[in-house]
């Protein structure tokens, strides 16, 4: 099985599991605190003759109402880390309960996760929480990489110079609800990841991007990566993949978490990297809820004066070799 699944992600640069995780179990309790979450947020944002109103709704229906008041704010306060970037001194809020941190812990993805990087692990803060909503403006490519489009990047490319070549990291995908390429999955090439690390740049709307990521439509052969609720999708930190817009008319819901070889840098300090796996059992020293969301209180206060929680410097080569090209294929 270990040789299995690193065969795999090493030859194509992806893999999904089927069926690693329980709805029960592993994806309701995190369904339910969203739905919490919302209902928390109605309460604070409306009147309390509209929040009966909305209270009775499905929470897709409640996200869209409260995305109607504040767009900017709400799709923040559903991701499950403070935002790169926020106004000094403002009160952020983020989605963090325990049912996530559950997930991060969790031996059914760690048991994974290990056959890829070994037996020391470190959960990695390169982590983002996402309720992907329906492209509200058609023909518009909505490109944010919280609530639309995400550009084509490589994971690699988003870690800072501490970590870049250096860091093993592995990126596991979760959907919360089904996804295909109609509500906006992710688009992968395969054997992308044996590239190398490419050029990236800043779009023309501040996104980070493969630089010359216009001609991966046409030079590179391109697979959907659709996934039902309860597999996980494998990512290698070099392939070349984005997200489609969802044009569908329902939300999709999915959690990216990472993981990364004990003792090296996360490529996100100061955000919090910490064991969660160990042969040694003494060094699991974040064991509950109130000790991670504590170490993420601290990052975040760590950086309310400068206004941002992380930079880092795109890769970008001194030389054109890097760049995406015809010829990389
Ligand atoms: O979930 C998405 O839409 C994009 C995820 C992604 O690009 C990533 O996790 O690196």
């Amino acid at each position: 099985m270990k040789d299995k699944i690193n065969k795999e992600l090493k030859a194509k640069g992806f893999i999904r599991i089927r069926k690693v995780l329980n709805f029960q179990k592993d994806i309701k309790p995190v369904l339910n605190d969203l739905e919490a979450k919302a209902d928390k947020l109605i309460e604070k944002y409306f009147t309390v003759k509209e929040a009966k109103r909305l209270f009775k709704l499905k929470f897709q229906d409640k996200f869209f109402a409260l995305t109607k008041k504040s767009e900017v704010t709400f799709e923040n306060v559903f991701n499950n880390r403070p935002p790169k970037n926020f106004k000094k001194h403002e009160n952020v809020e983020y989605f963090n309960p325990e049912s996530i941190f559950n997930l991060i812990k969790s031996d059914k993805i760690l048991n994974v996760v290990e056959k890829i990087i070994g037996k020391e692990i470190f959960s990695n803060p390169i982590q983002t929480f996402r309720v992907k909503k329906p492209n509200i403006n058609p023909g518009k490519n909505f490109m944010d990489g919280l609530i639309g489009r995400t550009p084509w990047h490589q994971d690699e490319g988003t870690m800072n110079k501490k970590a870049r070549f250096k860091t093993d990291l592995v990126t596991v995908w979760i959907p919360f609800t089904k996804t295909n390429a109609k509500n906006g999955c992710m688009l992968a090439v395969p054997k992308s990841n044996k590239l190398g690390l490419l050029n990236h740049h800043h779009g023309s709307k501040g996104q980070v991007e493969i630089k010359n990521s216009e001609l991966i439509h046409k030079y590179s052969k391109m697979v959907p990566l659709e996934a039902d609720v309860g597999d996980i999708i494998i990512l290698d930190k070099r392939l070349i993949h984005c997200s489609l817009p969802n044009v569908s008319k329902n939300i999709r819901i999915s959690m990216d978490i990472r993981f990364h070889k004990a003792g090296q840098s996360s490529g996100r300090e100061p955000l919090p990297s910490f064991y969660v796996r160990s042969a040694k059992k003494e060094k699991i020293k974040v064991k509950t809820y109130q000790q991670w969301v504590a170490l993420w209180n601290k990052a975040y206060m760590k950086s309310l004066n400068k206004g941002y929680t992380f930079k880092y410097d795109l890769p970008v080569y001194k030389h054109s070799k890097q760049d995406y090209s015809k010829k990389l294929n």
